[in-house]
């Protein structure tokens, strides 16, 4: 048995058929981890969520902010952006099984077995892990209770507060913490973010840094493993963080990391969409 995690598909179903080709994974007995994002942006999303639905038993999932905007066209308090490809996935007729699958998945997951964290964006430097447990866990009973998930999706769009402040609350306090799993790149010391780069980190913004560039950051020293900055083509220095998303659907290529090996796969697009 082994457990693999992911980058962010958006829609890429071949590259990742290919990669669990290469690995011979056997969903009745290895475990895939996914960083999120698993629509949008890419050629095929609704083959990709059906696939990963039909295999969900073998699956460990974390949201990204990809994931998040699905749900909220799909209860009609977003629209369509231009490059979106969701709207394959409005019109499915298993739409209801897999949105409904989606929405009960996790902003952050933590294996205490293995010491390890799975997150889509990342943590900010000034929360714990037992913090951010608690924080994500605020967010998933939200996306959960069928009378509060509207509201949240409703309310969760927006760049600001910019930072947490533990007297927050309503959706003011679910749309800080979505931003800091889902969206976070660069933030300050104290966790005030910048949204708006999405460049590699030779530039971030003046006064701002990669989240988990921190010395001070609470969570150092904790493996985890993040997708969403496509722009860090999988390279992180910090000890113990594992970048996986390569920007498979940018013309770059899909990461599998072999969890307990270490081992990276990786399928280019070109590979499988000459
Ligand atoms: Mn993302």
């Amino acid at each position: 048995m082994a457990t693999y995690a992911v980058g962010d598909l958006q829609g890429c179903l071949k590259p990742l058929q290919c990669l669990l080709q290469r690995v011979a994974f056997d969903p009745t007995e290895d475990r895939l981890w996914l960083v999120g994002d698993l629509v949008n942006r890419g050629p095929q999303s609704l083959a990709t969520l059906r696939f990963l639905y039909q295999m969900r038993a073998a699956l460990t999932c974390v949201l990204g902010n990809h994931d998040l905007h699905l749900l909220a066209v799909a209860c009609n308090i977003e629209r369509l952006k231009k490059s979106d490809t969701l709207q394959e996935i409005l019109d499915a007729p298993d739409r209801a099984d897999l949105l409904d699958w989606l929405r009960r998945q996790k902003l952050l997951h933590y294996d205490a077995e293995r010491d390890i964290v799975l997150v889509h964006a990342g943590i900010p430097p000034q929360w714990s892990l037992t913090k951010a447990l608690r924080r994500a866990a605020e967010v998933e009973e939200a996306l959960r209770d069928d009378a509060r998930f509207p509201l949240y999706l409703d309310g969760m769009y927006g760049n600001e507060p910019a930072k947490w402040d533990k007297d927050l609350h309503g959706v003011a306090r679910l749309r800080v913490i979505t931003n800091y799993f889902t969206r976070m790149r660069f933030c300050t010391a104290d966790g005030t973010l910048d949204l708006k780069s999405k460049e590699g980190v030779a530039s971030s913004p003046p006064g701002y840094a990669p989240w988990f560039s921190y010395k001070q950051r609470k969570t150092r020293g904790q493996k985890i493993i993040f997708g969403h900055w496509a722009a860090l083509e999988g390279r992180c220095e910090e000890p113990g963080l594992f970048a996986l998303d390569t920007g498979c659907v940018w013309g770059g290529a899909l990461t599998l990391l072999n969890i307990d090996s270490g081992e990276r796969h990786r399928c280019d697009c070109s590979e499988v969409h000459p």
